[in-house]
């Protein structure tokens, strides 16, 4: 009998706020990975959920969502369509069985999509059996998707289906991210995200590149979040250049992570960070910051 070939690659999630995207990858992820909230846009940055199995790895983002005015959050949407057509495997559009007004750029980019983009028919657990149906003529001719299939993420109705449809997307490849690591402590996968977003806004691109984010600690207590973080550079200069003239580069770096951390743990973080020169932190950290953080 043939072996079963591995399968991995990217999945990304794309719909405008609210329609439940991060309530969807949590449910194909089974873990609470990102915070859902009932106000828009809570997730600013890009998250990613990665679902393992023994022969499949799935690597989910999500859309951010930003706390800006429209056009911003318009511009941020049509990036990230933008990085998907570019980088992601399987595409899958969500949106509200009851959504009036889609953008209509997202919808003729990922008309012509050359990877698979499946419509997401959200929330039929509010609608009735016609009014699915009609939704799905309408996507199915308004955007000849890969696919339409309604779904209800917050029931995981139709979830399991949609698994196997991604399985079945999945290119063969092998696993990008070791199997073992980020899924089992995702609040320091995310933490660490914070940090690195941070750092890649505020050093000129060399910087980015030869640092590395390490959790040291993260302890919940019941009033404060405690995190250290390490930076780890490769050479002398660039931990100059981290910390700044008397601190600032990094005081500034860690003020603005805290901000984002306490807006997505929704509790008031101690951030302990500091920089430390490593010379020979593994290439292949490298690699997986890339997979992990493309622009
Ligand atoms: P996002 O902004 O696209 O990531 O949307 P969220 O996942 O944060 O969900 C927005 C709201 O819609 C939350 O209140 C969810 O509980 C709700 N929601 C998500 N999926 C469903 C669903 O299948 N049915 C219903 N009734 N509500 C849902
Ligand atoms: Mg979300
Ligand atoms: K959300």
């Amino acid at each position: 009998m043939a072996e079963t070939p591995h399968k991995a690659g990217f999945v990304s999630i794309v719909g405008k706020p609210n329609v439940g995207k991060s309530t969807l990858m949590n449910a194909l992820v089974g873990e609470k990975l990102s915070i859902i909230t009932s106000k828009a846009q809570t997730t600013r940055h890009r998250i990613m959920g990665i679902l393992n199995g023994d022969n499949f790895q799935m690597v989910y983002s999500d859309t951010p969502g930003i706390i800006k005015p429209q056009y911003a959050l318009h511009e941020s949407m049509m990036g990230f369509v933008r990085t998907s057509l570019e980088d992601a495997d399987v595409i899958l559009f969500v949106t509200d069985i009851y959504e009036k007004h889609d953008e209509e750029e997202v919808i003729k980019r990922l008309q012509h999509a050359e990877v698979p983009v499946l419509v997401l028919i959200n929330k039929i657990d509010q609608a009735t059996v016609q009014d699915v149906k009609d939704k799905m003529i309408y996507w199915q001719e308004k955007m000849n998707p890969t696919e339409v299939l309604p779904i209800s993420a917050l029931h995981s109705t139709n979830t399991e289906h949609l698994f196997e449809r991604l399985m079945h997307y999945l290119p063969e490849h092998p696993a990008y991210f070791p199997k073992d690591e980020l899924t089992d402590k995702p609040e320091r996968f995310f933490v660490s995200e914070i940090i690195r977003e941070k750092i890649l806004l505020n050093y000129k691109k060399e910087i980015p590149y030869s640092c590395e984010v390490v959790i040291e600690e993260f302890k919940e207590e019941e009033e404060i979040i405690r995190v250290r973080a390490e930076i780890s550079v490769e050479r002398k200069s660039q931990k100059g250049i981290v910390i700044g003239h008397k601190g600032e580069m990094l005081k500034k770096v860690g003020t603005q992570a805290r901000i984002d951390m306490e807006e997505f743990f929704q509790k008031k973080i101690f951030l302990d960070l500091y920089v430390r020169v490593n010379e020979n932190w593994r290439t292949d950290q490298k690699l997986l910051r890339r997979f992990g953080y493309s622009e």
